[in-house]
């Protein structure tokens, strides 16, 4: 079955390639035929890894012309899913599965929902990569891809073709405390990274801010219903930000290099289900607001 990979960045060409590499068959879904063009000319998706580069001529197609969908990986940023789902929704088999690739909380939701009867895998990656051309992806970090449905708990029974692509994964029944978790570090460590202009392991000389965002994140994850993603939140925050004391968080990456951030699917989306759950969170609200203004002020969309 071909797995049609819609978003080519970073993460989606490096699941591409390396799915590519392995013989089985793919399919890009890029965003005009301007970008289909550039694509074409440039000869397929080059993957660089340990300083060696390989390319790989994946076809690729336009929504409008796709060919039957019946997996797709869903790779865009979280503020683009939904929006790049849509004009797929009528190439879609019946039974067609999705994975949806983004970070944070509230994306997923707004996919599936526009997809009552398609089942919808989540994934929460560790995994780092970055372009560093166009059509070029770097696999910058190796790492892990958690897997789940909530609503289903059994394997798809693709799964084996990760492995068989060298995809390191796992399935798990509970993705939506793994999502939680990792949505609840990101709130601690990226916006004070921004705020702060440092990288994650300046945070150490900001002690007392963390401690209280920690605390603040797993009340909050204690409400809505996720205790395992809310134990020891604040000591595994700590050891991520020793371990990567020396590296720049991804929002602040963002902000550097004048793109948008995914603030409404992290610290926006845990404002918002706080303020439901009519839980007062104040050192969370205080930091969404400054990092809002922050953006304001470099003219960066603050959603
Ligand atoms: P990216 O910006 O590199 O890639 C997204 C791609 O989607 C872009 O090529 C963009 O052109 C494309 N796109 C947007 N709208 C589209 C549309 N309508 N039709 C077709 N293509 C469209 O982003 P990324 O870094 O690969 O991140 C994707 C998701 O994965 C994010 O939620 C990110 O937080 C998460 N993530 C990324 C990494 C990483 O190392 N890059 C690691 C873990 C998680
Ligand atoms: O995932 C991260 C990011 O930069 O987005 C870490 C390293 C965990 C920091 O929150």
């Amino acid at each position: 079955m071909t797995w049609h990979i819609l978003g080519a960045g970073s993460l989606g060409s490096l699941w591409a390639t390396r799915l590519a590499r392995a013989g089985l068959p793919v399919r890009l879904i890029l965003r005009d035929r301007a970008r289909l063009r550039a694509y074409e000319a440039a000869g397929g998706l080059t993957l660089v890894e340990q300083d060696q580069a390989r390319q790989y001529a994946i076809p690729a197609e336009l929504p409008s012309t796709a060919s039957p969908i019946s997996r797709l990986l869903v790779a865009c940023k979280a503020y683009d899913a939904e929006a790049a789902v849509q004009p797929l929704l009528p190439h879609l088999s019946p039974g067609a599965e999705l994975i949806l690739l983004q970070n944070g909380l509230g994306s997923q939701d707004a996919v599936a929902l526009r997809l009552p009867h398609t089942r919808c895998v989540l994934a929460s990656s560790t995994e780092g990569a970055f372009r560093d051309g166009d059509w070029r992806v770097v696999f910058a970090g190796h790492g892990f891809t958690w897997l789940g449905d909530p609503l289903q708990p059994a394997a798809p029974i693709w799964l084996n073709e990760l492995e068989h692509a060298g995809i390191p994964y796992g399935w798990t029944p509970d993705i939506l405390s793994r999502l939680w978790r990792k949505l609840a570090l990101n709130c601690a460590i990226n916006p004070l990274t921004v705020l702060y202009d440092c990288r994650n392991g300046g945070l150490l000389e900001h002690p007392a801010e963390v401690s209280v965002l920690c605390v603040e994140l797993a009340e909050l994850l204690q409400r809505c219903g996720q205790p395992d993603a809310a134990d020891g939140l604040h000591e595994e925050v700590l050891r991520v930000i020793q371990a990567t004391a020396a590296n720049y968080s991804s929002m602040y990456q963002d902000v550097a290099h004048g793109r948008r951030t995914e603030i409404s699917y992290l610290l926006g989306h845990a404002c918002a289900t706080a303020t439901r759950h009519r839980l007062s969170l104040p050192h969370l609200d205080r930091l969404h607001t400054r990092l809002k203004t922050y953006l304001q002020q470099r003219g960066l969309p603050v959603t």
